[in-house]
């Protein structure tokens, strides 16, 4: 046995060598690789940049190759949407009521966390920006499969400011990374609490260095189903932006017969005897214009986004989130 030689270059021998011939493995798919003689990571399809050989054996060694993504995107929730300024209100932020851990991956959520550990914090500081770079929440992001726009291959969680810009957790100004995700096409994905999501029409491509804006609020055509008749996204003062009122979290709005959002809102308040009740300071996905303030009645009452976006004159309509899953 030959082992002792490779052991002394600090590196792992895969393959006990019985004879004193070079022995070389490729190996098909980058990783890591431990063993009692050390620990090396490798890749596979870049230019080698060293060898290491021995008398028992030969390393072929690649650079290895970051891998993440980032993202640039801009989205406007209708719900807290101001057609005076073009931004969305804050008030989550100023009544400090936008939780320092995100919100996703826990109840009532619990979306599904991918390639990273979730549970992202902001730092409490970010709070006081009150420009339109201000917070208005968190949201849920997806990388999804150019082949299978089904299937998600990455989960992030970030953050969104008034004017729509979609930042990272870590500084709440940066492009939003994606750790172990490899530079390539893909659907992107954005989703809120109670909003339906929205997504790319097609794959578009994103790398570390990736600077291109994705504009939801302005990209003329974005992801649909042909299966759903109403349009992806609603449209405002010029923009576009994510229907409000699912505060079920069923990817539909819906005012009126089984699981209605309606009804929630209603329960979210105490039930028919606070019909005309406010629940205050609260961040909760029944509060639909997202004003910390869960009301059925009254003036900035959250029934009426509902009613709104479904028609006041067509409360049975039903509007569906195009985004599949
Ligand atoms: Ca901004
Ligand atoms: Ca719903
Ligand atoms: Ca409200």
């Amino acid at each position: 046995m030959k082992l002792a030689t490779c052991t002394l270059l600090g590196v792992l021998c895969i393959y006990p060598f019985t004879t004193i011939s070079a022995q070389q493995a490729s190996a098909s798919a980058g990783g890591n690789a431990t063993g009692s003689g050390g620990s090396f990571s490798y890749t596979i399809g870049e230019p080698v940049s060293s060898n290491i050989s021995d008398i028992g054996g030969i390393i072929h060694e690649g650079v290895q190759q970051s891998v993440n993504i980032q993202l640039l995107a801009k989205v406007l929730l209708s719900g807290p949407f101001d057609l005076a300024t073009g931004w969305m209100k804050d008030s989550l932020r100023s009544n400090n009521l936008i939780p320092l851990t995100e919100p996703y991956s826990s109840l009532p959520y619990s979306k599904a966390v991918l390639t990273e550990s979730a549970g992202e914090t902001f730092s409490n500081a970010l709070l006081n920006e009150s420009t339109q770079n201000a917070l208005v929440d968190w949201l849920f992001i997806e990388i999804r499969s150019a082949s299978n726009p089904s299937n998600i291959v990455a989960t992030k969680r970030a953050l969104l400011q008034r004017d729509g810009d979609v930042v990272s957790h870590a500084d709440g100004v940066s492009p939003v990374q994606f750790d172990r995700v490899p530079a390539g096409n893909y659907y992107v994905s954005i989703k809120h609490r109670n909003h339906l999501g929205v997504m790319t029409a097609t794959p578009v491509f994103l790398s570390p260095t990736n600077s291109t804006l994705l504009d939801f609020t302005t990209m003329p055509t974005v992801y649909t189903s042909i299966n759903i008749v109403n349009t992806p996204r609603k449209v405002e003062g010029g923009k576009y932006t994510l229907w409000s009122g699912d505060g079920n979290s069923n990817k539909n709005v819906k005012y009126n017969g089984i699981s209605n959002d309606k009804d929630l809102v209603l329960t979210g308040l105490g039930g028919p005897n606070f019909v005309n009740g406010t629940l205050k300071m609260v961040y909760r996905a029944e509060d639909l214009n997202m004003d910390g303030k869960i009301r059925y009645n009254n003036t900035d009452n959250d029934r009426a986004i509902i009613l709104n976006n479904v028609g006041v004159l067509s409360p049975n309509t039903v509007v569906s989130q195009h985004t599949p899953n």
